[in-house]
C-alpha cells in the first residue's frame, strides 16, 4: 500500500475513533466494543473500495454495505459522516428520542445505510439477496458484508454461508469480526468452535484470514479475492474488541460500556498519545 493511502486511511481511523467515543459519551453508554473492532475495515471500505456516493445515496448501481451486528452503528455513523452522508452534529442524537441514528443500523432512518440490523444472523442472507439483485441486473456493483464471531454462531448464518457457496455469488465480499466474544464473554467460552477458515472454504468459499487492524492485509485480502471468480468471499479479520477505546481493550465484556464526557476526553488523548498525533 502506497504511504500517502495508509497516512490518509490511518487519519479517517483515528478520526472515526473519535467520533464514535464521543457520540456514545453524548447518549451515556452504547456499543463501544464491536464498533472499534471494525473501524480499519469501514474506513477501507468508505474511503478507499466502495462506490458509493454522499451526495445520492440511493444510488440504485452503488456498492452495498450491510452490517449485520447492527449494534456497531456507532462506528458506521462516524464514517458515514465523516464521508459526508449528513452532519457531525448528528452523531450527538444517537439512540434519542427522534433520532436519525438509533442504537442499531436502520436503513429507513439513516442515509447512507443499506440494511437494517438488530437481529443479529440474518445480514448474511440479505446480503445474498442484495448480490444476486446486482447479478441479475447485471451491475458493476458488490456487496461487502460484516458479521460477528458471537453472531456467527447462529444457524442461519451456515444456511446463508451454504446457499452462496453453491450458487457462486462473487460479487459478495464478506467480513468476519473475529474479535473473540460476544454480549457477555468470550465465543470460545461459550460455543468452542472449529477453525472458522476450514468452515467456510468447505461451504465452497475463497477465504482469507488476517489482521483486521492492518490495512495492508486488508488491502492484499480484498484484490486477490476481487481476482477470484465464481466463489463467494469471507475474510476472517482477527481483530481487538475496542480496539482504540484503551479503557475497554483486554477487558472481558466489553460489548456495550458507560463512558462519560470527562472519560472520552480521557480516552481520546490516550488514543492520540499511543498513536503519537
Ligand atoms: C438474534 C439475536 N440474538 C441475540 C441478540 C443480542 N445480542 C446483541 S449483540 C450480541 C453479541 C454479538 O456478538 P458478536 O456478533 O461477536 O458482535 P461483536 O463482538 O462484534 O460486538 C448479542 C448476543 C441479538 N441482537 N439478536
Ligand atoms: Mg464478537
Amino acid at each position: 500500500m502506497n504511504s500517502e493511502l495508509l497516512k490518509s486511511l490511518k487519519d479517517a481511523a483515528f478520526e472515526i475513533r473519535c467520533r464514535t467515543i464521543r457520540e456514545i459519551a453524548s447518549f451515556g453508554s452504547g456499543h463501544i466494543g464491536g464498533s472499534m473492532s471494525i473501524v480499519e475495515l469501514l474506513s477501507y471500505l468508505y474511503f478507499h473500495e466502495m462506490d458509493v456516493d454522499p451526495s445520492d445515496p440511493g444510488k440504485a448501481d452503488r456498492d452495498r454495505l450491510v452490517v449485520s451486528k447492527g449494534h456497531s452503528g456507532p462506528a458506521v455513523y462516524a464514517a458515514l459522516s465523516l464521508k459526508g452522508f449528513f452532519p457531525e452534529s448528528w452523531l450527538s442524537t444517537l439512540n434519542q428520542g427522534g433520532t436519525r441514528l438509533p442504537s442499531h443500523c436502520d436503513m429507513t432512518k439513516t442515509p447512507g445505510i443499506d440494511f437494517t440490523g438488530g437481529s443479529l444472523g440474518q445480514g448474511l442472507s440479505a446480503a445474498i439477496g442484495i448480490a444476486l439483485g446486482q447479478r441479475l441486473r447485471k451491475m458493476e456493483a458488490r456487496t461487502f458484508a460484516i458479521i460477528g464471531d458471537g453472531e456467527a454462531q447462529e444457524g442461519q448464518v451456515y444456511e446463508a454461508a451454504e446457499a452462496a457457496g453453491a450458487w457462486g455469488v462473487d460479487n459478495l465480499f464478506a467480513f468476519l469480526d473475529q474479535n473473540g466474544q460476544q454480549l457477555d464473554g468470550y465465543t470460545s467460552d461459550i460455543i468452542p468452535s472449529v477453525s472458522t477458515v476450514e468452515r467456510w472454504r468447505s461451504f465452497g468459499w475463497d477465504v482469507y484470514e488476517i489482521s483486521g487492524h492492518d490495512y495492508a492485509q486488508i488491502e492484499d485480502a480484498i484484490e486477490k479475492a476481487k481476482a477470484v471468480k465464481g466463489k463467494p468471499h469471507m475474510i476472517v479479520m482477527n481483530t481487538i474488541k475496542s480496539y482504540g477505546y484503551i479503557p475497554g481493550e483486554g477487558v472481558k465484556a466489553n460489548h456495550s460500556m458507560a463512558i462519560t464526557k470527562e472519560g472520552a476526553k480521557e480516552a481520546i488523548e490516550a488514543l492520540r498519545e499511543r498513536e503519537g498525533r
